[in-house]
């Protein structure tokens, strides 16, 4: 891990507010991601699973999390698995957690073997009643690949017949959404790497470079601050490329007189920045660009000001709409006419900005959180309007990452992260 250790109070705290949450006398378990094969002997680099992440801050692959709060001996309230170790396999696989390593990570006293997870568990399931499942109820997943998750509830469930289920993803949901102090420095801390691989871009970007040379800026910003990379796939898109949502080859030439629309953000600690940001190729922004960027602005910045305690996010969207119909009508985009024919269901302002504004964001670039519910102090949420013009080969958005407050508008995360066009052109031609 290319990271500081991640002071574990953070973990402790994590699984008390998980178990306060689970009926009496059950288990909860969680499971690693599996190393992802490529072909041959070649695996895709690890990621570890967010969950287990977030309740232990253990990463590393084939381990497992027990909590079980009622269990009659207090050793067994909280378990870590983890793959056995020993000089041998240190020296041909690299260092993997010892028993003690592991209780320095996560604060949990009991760590075991993996190999004893099967025995341990088959007594303490004598104890418990119900068994929590975690399964992924991210209303974006699409996942078809089974996980080591799925294949444990499969194993279970037969092994188990007689426990009753329960879901731990609601529990999940609701508090991985509502962050820490110390989750939300370690989020800054990510965004800012990324504004460290933004200026570098700034001072690199001229007519004729490629988008794959400045993806290549970017990583090597990131890399030698500790990131392990992009937290996402980046989108390097200038001119027409960014109409296309997720533009992802980063192929092009970038030419004189557009723009490129970049949507980027390294990664720390497992936990994600998100930024979007458009500059113009030869440092200087056309009329027609800068009237088009200061909308998006305006619209970036009072629907910021909407993200307080008690807003839905449902009806955030709606108000933002609102915001950004206002500004397509000055830009002369849309007309009285457009708005009054309306379908309700699609507004006029969709045609030129057809995502969403937010996302919660943390451990998972979407992070999970309650979408339904009022928001509340310490989410963390993106702000990323857009406004998307093919026929003039354009596509601006801009994006920043918040916190909310008890009282009054948002922390901005980014807020050291060039935005206003003056700055951006400055720092471009100096
Ligand atoms: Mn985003």
């Amino acid at each position: 891990m290319k990271y500081h250790r991640i002071d574990n109070r953070l973990f402790i705290k994590n699984r008390e507010k998980f178990t306060a949450k689970m009926k009496s006398k059950s288990i909860a378990v969680f499971n690693s991601n599996d190393l992802y094969p490529i072909g041959a002997d070649s695996v895709m680099p690890f990621q570890q699973a967010r969950d287990i992440f977030y309740l232990s801050g253990v990463d590393q692959e084939e381990s497992i999390l027990l909590l079980f709060p009622d269990a009659l001996d207090p050793k067994h309230r909280e378990i870590l698995f983890v793959k056995e170790t020993n000089e041998h396999i240190a020296i041909w696989e690299g260092e993997k957690l010892s028993k003690e390593a592991g209780f320095e990570v996560s604060g949990i006293k009991t760590i075991y073997w993996l190999s004893d997870f099967n025995k341990v568990f088959f007594d303490l399931m004598t104890e418990a009643e119900n068994i929590y499942f975690n399964t992924n109820e991210h209303y974006r997943q699409a996942v078809e690949t089974e996980t080591r998750e799925d294949r444990f509830i499969k194993w279970c469930k037969e092994k188990f017949p007689a426990h009753k289920w329960e879901k731990s993803n609601p529990i999940l949901q609701e508090i991985r959404g509502v962050k820490e102090q110390q989750e939300i420095d370690l989020i800054e801390h990510a965004c800012s790497i990324t504004e460290k691989g933004f200026r570098r871009v700034l001072n690199f970007v001229k007519p004729g470079v490629w988008e794959y040379e400045i993806e290549a800026e970017y990583i090597h910003e990131f890399i030698r601050n500790r990131s392990r990379g992009f937290s996402y796939t980046p989108i390097i898109a200038s001119g027409f490329n960014a109409n296309v949502l997720h533009y992802i080859e980063n192929n092009q030439q970038c030419k004189d007189g557009d723009l490129i629309l970049m949507d980027v953000g390294a990664s720390y600690a497992n936990y994600t920045s998100d930024m979007s940001r458009t500059i113009p190729v030869n440092g200087r922004f056309t009329q027609r660009q800068k009237d088009i960027y200061n909308a998006v602005l305006k619209v970036k910045n009072e629907a910021t000001k909407l993200l307080v305690p008690g807003t839905i996010w449902a009806e955030y969207h709606v108000e933002v709409g609102k915001l950004m119909t206002s500004e397509l009508l000055n830009l002369g985009l849309l007309d009285k006419a457009d708005i009054q024919n309306e379908d309700p269901n699609w507004p006029a302002y969709k045609k030129y900005f057809m995502h969403g504004t937010s996302h919660h964001m943390g451990l998972d670039t979407h992070d999970y959180g309650r979408l339904k519910t009022p928001m509340e102090a310490n989410m963390v949420f993106t702000v990323e309007p857009g406004i998307y013009l093919p026929k003039e080969s354009m596509g601006i958005r801009l994006e920043d990452d918040v916190v909310i407050q008890p009282t009054g508008e948002p922390v901005n995360l980014m807020k050291n992260i060039p935005i206003e066009i003056e700055e951006i052109e400055d720092l471009m031609n100096s």
